[in-house]
């Protein structure tokens, strides 16, 4: 669809309109009391989010590339239907392909006196150039409120069991990485990334930083909370239909190595994802549905 024919079709005056974003690539644009954000077709990528009185909280990197085929850096990609490299074939795409296809909106609807929850669907399928094993849909709710709450609903339409690992893979603002701490992950085995995915267990500290890190934490459901003593104030990150969360900075030599991230930038972000991944990868049956949630939310001081 243009982007009038989005606006003639899903458009509330004063609260969504669908405009051109960056790269010219087609975005909605939510203006609710609760919160503004900002929601792009490709990728079904949300990629800025600020509550009402409060500052931005989704990090998005200045040198993201905004281009079909190409995956944003920051706010909060959709991996699916494998989280990291394709278990069998390293030359598909890394995370998985929907966060580089253009998604279609379902619905847009108001959600309560302050909110807005815009619905977006794709597909999948062993027909397309994506060669799943088997065909799936998607449908991707975003309520956006003083809470961002995100959903991702997967369900089997083919014949055969649908195995996946996923992340809603969000990136948050910090003030500086290595003066955060993230609690809720205390006593949490981990694969580390960045040891060859050894097995590790987080001690009964809060997670702080001063390395690259990269950490798949399993079998865990737990809200995580993420203090930022610089912007003097807490992201609470909770979910559900979830046993991983990813975390990670890149730190220095990795970001430099990346051509869609400034040289600087890792100081200012981390990710925390909510996701099923390795061990916690789930299988859904033919005709059976799935969905994993994040709830993000923000206040003031620690
Ligand atoms: O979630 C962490 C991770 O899997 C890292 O290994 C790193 O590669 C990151 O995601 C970003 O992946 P991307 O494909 O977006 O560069």
């Amino acid at each position: 669809m243009t982007i009038s024919e989005l606006n003639a079709a899903y458009a509330i005056p004063g609260l969504v309109q669908f405009e051109p974003g960056q790269g010219g690539l087609a975005r909605m644009a939510v203006t609710a009391a609760g919160g503004a954000a900002h929601v792009y077709l490709h990728g079904a990528h949300v990629t800025h989010w600020q509550p009402a009185g409060q500052a931005p909280v989704l990090w998005l990197g200045r040198k993201s590339w905004f281009e079909p085929g190409k995956p944003i850096r920051g706010g909060v990609p959709i991996c699916f239907p494998w989280f990291g490299q394709h278990p069998d074939d390293p030359n598909k795409p890394l995370h998985g392909f929907v966060r580089l296809a253009e998604w279609d909106v379902l619905s847009v609807i108001r959600q309560g006196e302050r909110g807005l929850t815009a619905t977006l669907g794709t597909k999948g399928s062993a027909e397309t150039e994506h060669h799943t094993a088997c065909p799936f849909e998607l449908r991707y709710t975003v309520t956006v409120d003083e809470a961002l709450v995100l959903t991702l609903e997967a369900r089997n339409v083919g014949h055969e069991p649908l195995t996946v690992t996923e992340a809603l893979h969000s990136y948050f603002c910090v003030a500086d990485v290595r003066k955060i701490t993230i609690s809720g992950l205390e006593r949490t085995t981990y694969l580390d990334g960045t040891d060859d995915r050894r097995p590790k267990e987080q001690d009964n500290r809060p997670i702080t930083f001063a390395g690259e890190t990269n950490r798949v934490y399993l079998n865990t459901q737990a809200e995580c909370r993420l203090i930022d003593p610089g912007l003097e104030r807490t992201i609470t990150v909770a979910k559900s239909g979830s046993l991983s969360t990813v975390v990670w900075n890149p730190w220095a030599v990795r970001a430099a190595a990346m051509p869609d991230f400034g040289d600087e930038e890792w100081t200012g972000m981390v990710c925390i994802e909510t996701a099923n991944a390795a061990t916690n990868a789930v299988r859904v049956p033919p005709g059976g549905r799935r969905a994993v949630q994040v709830r993000v939310a923000c206040s003031k001081g620690p």
